[in-house]
């Protein structure tokens, strides 16, 4: 790693330990001479925290001094998981804080196991944006993450008797070293009321008079890149009471009443709704998107103002990156303050609003686009809806010139969806907009282009592109696979691939090398051996490391088929059970791992959940089976079990029926970590299978062009006699629940079987049968496991935020000087 000394902070080992006890007793307030493995990772946290911010303020000093073109990334999930090891790695400053704290009698291993996890975010799309972050900082671009501090992040699984229970995760609970409070950056934001019309200088314009004000407090989060000293900002907003917020209770004297209505202000930035899919026509969620969008934009035109005057360079200042639909109402704040704000005409200002908006698309499909009742918009945000009606009013006008009386096609293309809820489609208001729509696959641009949004593809193509999805190697191998970091390391002669990973192509000159084979080997022993130790801890389950670790995790959906999964380790276990003996020393072993929540109200995931319990139940404790099947559910999953478990994994499966997952990136972390894949061609498998080729991995199921005409032939489709026999199992009670479980088997028979598991069934079985092939030979799968590391380059967030620099924002990097 490299090492660097900081300007005024000193990084050797005795200056870390100063600092560390310094902050032991100044900060934490304990004794230098007693303290607790907490009370020293709050100590070192904030010692790592005293750098961060240094190299922090050096870099906004440099964008402020050179001004470049920004660009803000608005998101209102982010999942960032744990800091402490990501930061010192990405500062250079690893093994002296090792030193040092070895010095003090601690190990910095089990102080970064006392950080709790970040979860800020549902999955997917809030993942994602914490890798790009990453990279952003690392490629020393000048860019702001704003996004919602919540005080709630995503729900704690717990597990009772195998079925899901929900505990809040209040995170903030022993506070958090890595954010500052900034109480002097504050904005208003405002709610309800009503819209007056009125002449000033001779023009008519509109006034919005609000009913609520609500305070947004900035919460600063640095992210550091890596081999830099750039340290760019997660700027997050909790609401506060604003000393606006009901005078009318105070003036006529409710003091309690007045009190009480200023707490409820809080609750904005309160809870993160727990479901990826479904938020449709919430007020609290409505007021989550303005309340954070408005805070942004009132510090980026802040910002923008305090060296500009004139709009006609906010293009030239300001690219804006609206994370999937979640903040398009930006679209009409930006109209709203150019137009009644900044008086702008309305031409001007939606000619600057097009030129710095773009947005990325991260659902398949229509019904998961969202829409808000537009009685619901016109009370908590009137004028909006009004800029919203002139905008539709406009492209209306414009779709005329192209399409005619063709009014179907105005009416899918309307931002205004009439029908029995009247109400506003956020993506259309986002493609009316937006210089750039990306897809984050190819597969799923295709999609977009030819189902999702195929009018306006077909009136602006020039608008589409395609930015595959990555993630960061820093977090994927640095942080969560120091083993195989080294090993790429030494056989590389250079660290200079955790900056410019397409080095890592390097690996493939020696696939057949045996000494890498032999240190590679014993890195994924040592990784499994973690993993069996932490399974055992949770679930009491022991497990073989001989056998193929097989792991599925990821958030539990129907069209991810943990039911697949599932059911195909039934037919796993129904044949263990019906082998002799000498069949069975032919059988691989395996230990497969499921893991991932269930939204609180999505039934079929909980009853999956539950499945996989029982399961687990009767195979792990069946002396037949021994050590040939185990089956865990890991609870919980998070980012920080996703870091001990994806190094440990020696299969892992991506289920998706084709069509259906965007682009995926779980997948991506496991192939970067040399472990193989099992996967439909979906999404980013597409573009995996091309980079290491086919051969190396596991394909099956349907082609995504050939779903659609099997769905059609519908109830005439039937699964295979093992399909039958294995649901069959279920519905009889093998597994018991057998009334629990009868609605679950409905779903993938008599018809029903809408995400296609009969039909892949056969096709999946016969994967797993290539999978178990390939595992005894474990030449030929140390080989294959090799090439997918190398072949990984291309799934790096570092490419894909390279692609949205270039060809969606218009940016440069703007690197601090060291
Ligand atoms: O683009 C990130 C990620 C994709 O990899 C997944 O395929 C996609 O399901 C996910 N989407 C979301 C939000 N949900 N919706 N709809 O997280 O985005």
């Amino acid at each position: 790693m490299f090492g660097l000394m900081d300007g005024f902070l000193k990084n050797d080992s005795i200056s870390l330990q100063k600092d560390i006890l310094d902050h032991v007793e100044f900060t934490v307030a304990r004794s230098r001479f007693n303290f607790d493995d907490f009370e020293a990772y709050q100590a070192l946290a904030h010692s790592v925290r005293d750098r961060l911010i240094e190299r922090w303020h050096d870099t906004h000093l440099h964008f402020k001094k050179k001004d470049p073109k920004r660009i803000y990334f608005l998101s209102l999930e982010f999942l960032m998981g744990r800091s402490l090891t990501n930061s010192v790695i990405n500062l250079g400053i690893q093994d002296q804080y090792a030193d040092a704290l070895t010095q003090l009698g601690f190990d910095f291993e089990v102080l970064a196991e006392q950080e709790g996890d970040a979860a800020l975010g549902n999955g997917g799309l809030a993942r994602l944006a914490a890798c790009q972050m990453d990279s952003l900082a690392t490629l020393d671009y000048p860019a702001w993450g704003y996004g919602l501090r919540y005080q709630y992040g995503l729900f704690r699984q717990i597990i009772v008797d195998g079925f899901q229970h929900e505990q809040p995760d209040f995170w903030l609970n022993f506070g958090n070293p890595w954010e500052i409070e900034r109480v002097h950056v504050s904005y208003p934001v405002k709610f309800y009321g009503t819209v007056k019309e009125e002449v000033l200088n001779g023009k008519k314009c509109k006034i919005w008079i609000p009913g609520e004000s609500v305070e947004a407090v900035a919460y600063d989060n640095p992210i550091p890149g890596y081999g830099t000293r750039n340290a760019i900002n997660l700027r997050l907003w909790a609401a506060k009471p604003s000393d606006q917020y009901d005078m009318e209770s105070y003036t006529t004297g409710d003091y309690i009443n007045a009190i009480v209505n200023r707490q409820k202000a809080e609750t904005i930035s309160n809870v993160l709704y727990p479901d990826d899919r479904s938020y449709q026509g919430k007020e609290l969620r409505l007021k989550q998107q303005y309340f954070f969008v408005s805070a942004s934009l009132q510090d980026i035109i802040r910002r923008f103002k305090d060296l500009h005057s004139n709009f006609d360079e906010f293009p030239d200042k300001v690219a804006l990156q609206i994370n999937d639909t979640h903040p398009s109402i930006s679209i009409a704040e930006v109209m709203r303050v150019l137009v009644d704000e900044e008086n702008l005409n309305w031409s001007k200002a939606w000619g600057i609003a097009c030129s710095i908006f773009s947005v990325t698309i991260h659902a398949v499909q229509p019904e998961g686009l969202e829409k808000i009742p537009v009685d619901l918009l016109g009370s908590v945000l009137p004028r909006h809806l009004e800029i919203i009606y002139e905008i539709n009013h406009r492209l209306m006008e414009e779709l005329k010139k192209s399409f005619g009386q063709d009014y179907d096609r105005l009416s899918r293309m309307s931002i205004v969806e009439e029908g029995a809820v009247k109400s506003i489609r956020m993506a259309n208001l986002s493609l009316a907009c937006c210089h750039t729509v990306n897809g984050v696959s190819r597969v799923h641009l295709e999609t977009l282009k030819t189902r999702v949004f195929k009018d306006f593809y077909e009136l602006w193509p020039q608008k589409f592109q395609c930015k595959t999805n990555g993630v960061t190697q820093r977090r994927w191998i640095v942080v969560s696979n120091p083993s195989l970091c080294s090993i790429i390391s030494k056989w590389l002669g250079t660290e200079a691939w955790i900056r410019n990973i397409d080095l890592i192509a390097g690996l493939r000159e020696y696939a057949k090398d045996p000494d890498l084979h032999t240190e590679w080997k014993n890195m994924k022993r040592v990784n499994k051996m973690r993993l069996a130790e932490y399974i055992e801890t949770l679930t009491s389950v022991k497990v073989s490391l001989d056998a193929m670790f097989d792991v599925q995790i990821k958030r539990i959906h129907a069209y991810k088929r943990q039911l697949l999964n599932i059911l195909g380790i039934i037919h796993r276990y129904d044949c263990i059970k019906n082998m002799d003996e000498s069949d069975k020393r032919r059988v691989v072993p395996r230990v497969c791992i499921i893991g991932g929540k269930a939204a609180p109200g999505y039934e079929v995931a909980k009853k999956i959940i539950k499945l996989c319990h029982a399961v687990a139940d009767k195979v792990n404790n069946d002396p037949d089976v021994g050590d040939l099947l185990k089956v865990v559910f890991i609870p919980d999953y998070n980012v920080s079990v996703a870091e001990l478990v994806i190094p440990g994994s020696d299969l892992s499966q991506h289920l998706s029926t084709a069509g259906h997952e965007a682009s995926g990136t779980g997948c991506m972390k496991f192939l970067m970590n040399g472990c193989l894949l099992l996967a439909t061609a979906d999404g980013s498998a597409v573009e995996i299978a091309e980079e290491i080729g086919a051969a190396n991995m596991f394909l099956f199921g349907a082609k995504v062009d050939e779903v659609p005409a099997l769905r059609e032939k519908g109830t005439t489709l039937k699964g295979s006699l093992q399909f039958a026999r294995v649901v069959r199992m279920v519905r009889d009670g093998y597994f018991g629940f057998k009334d629990y479980f009868k609605s679950l088997c409905d779903t993938v028979e008599d018809g029903g079987d809408f995400y296609l598991l009969g039909y892949d069934f056969a096709s999946y079985l016969e994967a797993q049968a290539a999978a178990d092939r390939a595992f005894v030979d474990q030449v030929k799968w140390t080989q294959m496991s090799i090439l997918s590391t190398a072949g990984s380059g291309k799934f790096s967030s570092d490419r894909t935020i390279e692609e949205y620099a270039q060809q969606s924002w218009g940016i440069e990097p703007c690197k601090c000087p060291f």
